[in-house]
């Protein structure tokens, strides 16, 4: 309890006057001190590259979150932001500026591969190939890139499953919190997408978490995007629970991801011949329309009986 109190007390001091602060009580008893749980929050999601301030202080962070999350910005913190704290999440952070993010990189082979390095003891490996391979699925067919999976060697996507300190710079955190992490499309680590051994994985058909849910997310930020403040978005930063049978990207994700590799109709025209060009270029606007539902439907957009205009 002193410790609740000595926390309270330089909480106060360091952003005097703001802090009319009510502690939150999380059902069965005291939480983790909330300023002392909120300043960690802030640096690991929230990272700043200003050393001049007084590293004290995170008031500019605290108004980044609330930025985010579309709440009020006032800079201080409320039992509403300390909820969304506590809510389990994805490891990378939440602000444009992470090392990993800065000039937009994407996969530029039309063809990438990934290889599912560890498994979770919580699901049967073949469960866990059909979820990633349903995940890929969520994006690739929104946009021009396929994905192959390798067993062997070094695939551009590297997946798997981990607890504590893994090899990399961002050790997980055991039960709850931080699910898992993923890396921006690159060499080495780049790609790479990590779950977190120490939670509860489900494929929905029991209690913990959602492996597909976070496993599209994840591999949203291994094709290179990174969060979305859109709360119905894929690549929100926090974990809800939501209807698994319904289960599919937001309008959000897939501008997203078709502002980083253009959709799947740019690519069949980018790869069609000049002649096809052309006459692609003559198809009145009924064509153009039966040429979408064709590739909606049929995956095969390019007819031969398109083009001809017997259709
Ligand atoms: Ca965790
Ligand atoms: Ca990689
Ligand atoms: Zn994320
Ligand atoms: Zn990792």
């Amino acid at each position: 309890m002193q410790l609740v109190v000595l926390a309270v007390l330089y909480a106060v001091s360091v952003l005097p006057g703001t802090l009319a602060l009510q502690l939150p009580r999380k059902a069965g008893g005291m939480s983790e001190p909330p300023w002392e749980q909120a300043q960690d929050y802030l640096k690991r999601f929230y990272p700043s590259d200003s050393k001049s301030r007084d590293p004290n202080s995170l008031e500019v962070e605290l108004k980044q979150m609330q930025k985010f999350f579309r709440l009020p910005i006032t800079g201080t913190l409320s039992s509403h932001i300390i909820e969304i704290m506590q809510k389990p999440r994805c490891g990378v952070p939440d602000v444009a500026e992470y090392s990993l993010f800065p000039d937009r990189p994407k996969w530029t082979s039309k063809v990438v591969t990934y290889r599912i390095v560890s498994y979770t003891r919580d699901l049967p490996h073949v469960i866990v190939n059909q979820l990633v391979a349903k995940a890929f699925n969520m994006w690739s067919k929104e946009i021009p890139l396929s994905f192959k999976r390798v067993s062997w060697g070094i695939a551009d996507i590297m997946i798997g499953f981990a607890r504590g300190a893994h090899g990399d710079p961002n050790p997980f955190d055991g039960p709850g919190n931080t699910l898992a992490h993923a890396f921006a499309p690159g060499p080495g680590l780049g790609g790479d997408a990590h779950f977190d051994e120490d939670e509860r994985w489900t494929d929905g058909s029991s209690i913990g978490i959602n492996f597909l849910y976070v496993a599209t997310h994840e591999l949203g930020h291994s094709l290179g995007l990174d969060h979305s403040s859109d709360p119905n978005a894929v690549m929100y930063p926090t974990y809800e629970e939501g209807d698994s049978k319904n289960f599919k990207l937001a309008q959000d994700d897939i501008n997203g991801i078709q502002k980083l590799y253009g959709n799947i109709y740019d690519f069949h025209i980018s790869n069609i011949s000049l002649r096809h060009c052309l006459l692609w270029v003559g198809l009145n606007e009924k064509g153009w329309e039966r040429g979408i539902y064709l590739e909606k439907h049929t995956g095969t957009f390019i007819s031969k009986s398109l083009l001809r205009g017997e259709i």
